[in-house]
């Protein structure tokens, strides 16, 4: 048996696993949970089990977040019980299990033969993850009341992340900011536009509806054989949004040329026949839900998601790398200059007005 970290091997006992446990191990790519794989032998029968710490600085009502969890996972597996996350329920009925130091974990079902794509390869696996989102979509369409927890309230708020972001450029606590200047420059120039979304929910020109806001190519996990998308997973941000946000952060993570922290920016690029393999994927699944306001606005989702993460990654930078995590210096700058890259590709592709008509034809 391969021993895990205390913490995790604390709270395994609360969870009715089946049989010995083999081994556990780090696993995925996310940055804001600690996850683990467990395998448990069963009389012979290899059975796994995802594990994860979830992570209270980024949300700091882990109760509500679970409840949120819990509710979700059920709807959904009305609707298609054989690919929709299982939660394993503590013995003592609650999703999730504290440790000795007050850490909250909860315990998935592993989907097997499944892999979630850092960056994608192929329109065709574009139109997958396309079609997941859009199935996601509406699947919650009917989500019953009341309302979700705001597990991390105004996430995609545009005017509050450039308001942190500015503070941060003005605080500058750890004195990088002299060193980037012409990126503060680029993506405080990106405000107006990048607010079109928000203002129009503000206004209530769209819907504001159950949506996932975490949409990035790796939370959808694909058949290893088929390629098929066999399960959206990431529910942490369920709650309510804009379907223009989730459209957007697939086109920002399934339409971009390199991973989203490539040192070297110049290797990325928008790539448009994933972004039509996309539309086509996310509309089969959701057109009938999209409002004609929404259709108008579908164009800028991408870019706005690209600038708001752009902005958060440089936000964090600047202040001294304090949300994502880090695996080397200045690691939190490349990731934003890789938005920089994509919104800049996108538009000297399309010219700076819209990119609706001459890529979804
Ligand atoms: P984070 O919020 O840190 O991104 P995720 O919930 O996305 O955490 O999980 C991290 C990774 O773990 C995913 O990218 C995926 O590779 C893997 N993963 C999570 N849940 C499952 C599951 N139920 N079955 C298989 N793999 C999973
Ligand atoms: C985080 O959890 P993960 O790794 O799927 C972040 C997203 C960012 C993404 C950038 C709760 O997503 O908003 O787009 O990193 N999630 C949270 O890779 O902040
Ligand atoms: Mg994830």
């Amino acid at each position: 048996m391969t021993p895990g970290p205390n913490d995790l091997m604390q709270v395994l006992p609360q969870f009715p696993l089946s049989g010995t446990l083999h081994e556990v191990r780090p696993y995925g790519s996310g940055h804001i949970n600690r996850t683990y794989l467990s395998m448990y032998n069963d009389q012979g029968q290899l059975v796994r089990y995802i594990h994860q710490r979830i992570n209270e600085q980024v949300f700091r009502q882990p109760e509500q977040l679970m409840e949120n969890i819990q509710r979700v996972t059920a709807h959904l597996q009305t609707k298609n019980p054989g690919r929709a996350l299982r939660l394993v329920s503590a013995f003592d009925g609650r999703p999730y299990a504290i440790d000795a130091e007050g850490g909250y974990w909860r315990t998935y079902h592993y989907i097997e033969n499944t892999r979630a794509c850092d960056m994608i390869e192929s329109d065709a696996q574009a139109q997958e993850i396309g079609r997941a989102i859009g199935h996601f979509q509406r699947q919650l369409a009917d989500f019953p009341a009341p309302p979700l927890h705001e597990t991390i309230p105004n996430f995609h708020n545009a005017r509050l992340r450039f308001q942190a972001f500015r503070q941060a450029v003005h605080a500058d606590p750890v004195g990088r900011a002299a060193s980037v200047q012409p990126e503060i420059a680029w993506f405080s120039a990106q405000e107006d536009r990048t607010s079109l979304i928000l203002k129009a929910v503000e206004a209530g020109t769209i819907p504001v509806r159950i949506t996932h806001n975490d949409t990035k190519a790796n939370n959808v996990l694909l058949d290893q054989n088929t390629g098929e998308a066999v399960c959206v997973i990431d529910l942490d941000t369920v709650m309510p949004g804009t379907l223009l946000y989730d459209f957007g952060d697939l086109v920002r993570t399934a339409t971009s040329t390199a991973l989203e922290d490539d040192p070297d920016a110049s290797n990325m690029e928008f790539h448009p026949s994933r972004y039509r393999a996309l539309y086509r994927g996310f509309t089969e699944e959701a057109a009938d839900l999209l409002t004609p306001a929404e259709r108008e606005l579908l164009p800028e989702a991408g870019r706005t998601l690209a600038v708001i993460m752009g902005v958060r990654f440089l936000t964090d930078y600047l202040m001294g790398d304090t949300y994502y995590p880090i695996h080397r210096p200045g690691h939190n700058f490349d990731r934003a200059r890789t938005q920089k890259a994509l919104v800049e590709s996108m538009d000297s592709r399309i010219g700076s007005s819209s990119y609706s008509d001459s890529t979804t034809r």
